[in-house]
């Protein structure tokens, strides 16, 4: 059975070629700053926005029309897994990404719950067997089910930290069953609706002491993924904890658990938090907490989470080149596409050009940003426009030398201060040239 219409392997095929099932940019083979650009990009398709959901939003009912869609229970859960590593396959992506919830349907009891995700996990281990694809990160779905009304980790409901705890042991376990190179945390309804009624202390101790009893439980295992959280600002909450890098680096700081995490950066939620992608990145990079991508993009007109494959070029070079700028790049992350086709587009091939799409983009963005590192083009412009810290007063304020007695005797007998241009607009234009020339 094929779900996506007996494709072939997507070849590169270069930017002229007219052929929709063709990477235009992605050649996974090329080599840019030693290495290739699959190695740098590390793709990952996205489960539960490419096998579970059906296009349905709050006002209408699902609208993909998929092969999978006349099974129910465990064939369903299997059949999407077929679907799955056939579209791995399609795309020559390595990688996916999934929530328990995603890959096998809740049972009556946690202990049927369980046993429907040990036989799905199985087949999943067979199939990354026999295919050599492999897993980027799972998670813990704790956001869907009523029980999490009041959150999981932070509900003020002790019982049901309990199960999202025994929730999470168990993802820990699939994890490392499955080889999974990092494990994410997305608070789904780790925040809050009002004061009114929160223990604002209580909640984020006990998210503290949660993500504590989880990094022992994986150190117990033997489990030795990654762990990520990801940050966003609201949705479903109105306030959700992580807000933002700064808040979640903040956060892990003060409860100890610093050394043990580094961020999932989603565009989507870098933009609700009112940040650049870029921005976010940047905040993560300089903290030595990148960790991982979740590539896609908001619509600037709406104000909530859509979930659109990554197209803006302009996005794509500036993610990859702070990327490129990290200490060891991507690293043990990776771009997974935390994407969703449009409710319009609901054939199987959209997602199949969905995918071409957001990896054309990630490898364009990669070509321009590793040419403007090549070229130290915004590293030159740094140096110079921060080169009154390189000597003088400023090598003795970055020294630790100085202090307000000498930078106000210095300041006393200083001559009249003189600004430079910060030539953004010019930069700007540069930035253009690099985009179309390279
Ligand atoms: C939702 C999040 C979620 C996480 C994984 O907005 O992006 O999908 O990536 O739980
Ligand atoms: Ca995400
Ligand atoms: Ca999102």
């Amino acid at each position: 059975m094929s779900y996506f219409g007996n494709l072939q392997k997507i070849q590169y095929e270069g930017r002229q070629s007219a052929n929709p099932t063709a990477f235009k940019f992605y050649n996974p083979d090329q080599e840019i700053l030693g290495k290739t650009m699959r190695e740098h990009l590390r793709f990952a398709v996205a489960y539960w926005h490419s096998f579970t959901a059906n296009g349905s939003d709050p006002f209408g009912v699902g609208t993909a029309a998929r092969g999978w869609d006349s099974y129910t229970g465990m064939d369903l859960a299997k059949a999407r897994v077929e679907a799955c590593f056939e579209l791995l396959q399609i795309l020559d992506v390595d990688y996916f990404c999934f929530h328990d919830r995603d890959i096998a349907p809740e049972g009556n009891t946690l202990q049927e719950t369980n046993r429907n995700l040990d036989k799905m996990v199985a087949l999943i281990k067979e199939n990354m067997k026999s295919s050599g694809k492999k897993l980027l990160w799972n998670t813990a779905n704790m956001f869907t089910h009523p029980r999490f009304v009041h959150g999981a980790a932070t509900t003020n409901n002790a019982d049901v930290f309990a199960f999202a705890a025994a929730q999470v042991k168990k993802a820990l376990e699939h994890g490392k069953e499955l080889g999974a190179e990092n494990y994410v945390f997305w608070g789904g309804r780790e925040g809050y609706e009002t004061l009114l009624n929160t223990d604002l202390g209580l909640e984020l101790d006990n998210l503290a002491r949660f993500l504590h009893m989880a990094v022992e439980y994986a150190k117990e295992i033997g489990f030795d993924a990654q762990f990520l959280i990801e940050p966003k600002p609201k949705e479903p909450t109105k306030h959700q904890y992580d807000f933002d890098v700064a808040t979640a680096l903040s956060f892990l700081q003060k409860y100890d658990l610093a050394p043990y995490f580094k961020m999932n950066v989603e565009a989507n939620h870098a933009t609700l938090a009112g940040h650049t992608f870029e921005h976010e990145l940047r905040v993560a990079r300089i903290n030595g907490a990148l960790g991982s991508i979740d590539a896609n993009q908001g619509d600037m007109l709406l104000g909530w989470d859509t979930d659109e494959f990554p197209t803006d070029l302009y996005t794509s070079t500036l993610a990859m080149y702070e990327i490129l700028r990290n200490d060891g790049g991507i690293g043990r992350g990776g771009v997974n596409f935390d994407a969703k086709v449009r409710r319009a587009s609901f054939e199987p091939i959209d997602v199949v050009y969905a995918h071409i799409a957001g990896m054309d983009s990630f490898a364009r963005g990669l070509q321009v940003a590793a040419k403007l590192i090549e070229d130290r083009v915004l590293e030159s412009v740094i140096d110079e426009r921060y080169a009154s810290f390189k000597s003088g007063i400023g090598a003795d304020i970055v020294a630790g030398k100085a202090s307000f007695r000498t930078l106000e005797a210095y300041a006393l007998q200083n001559k009249p201060i003189v600004n430079r241009s910060g030539r953004q607009e010019l930069l700007k234009s540069v930035l253009n040239q690099y985009m179309s020339n390279v």
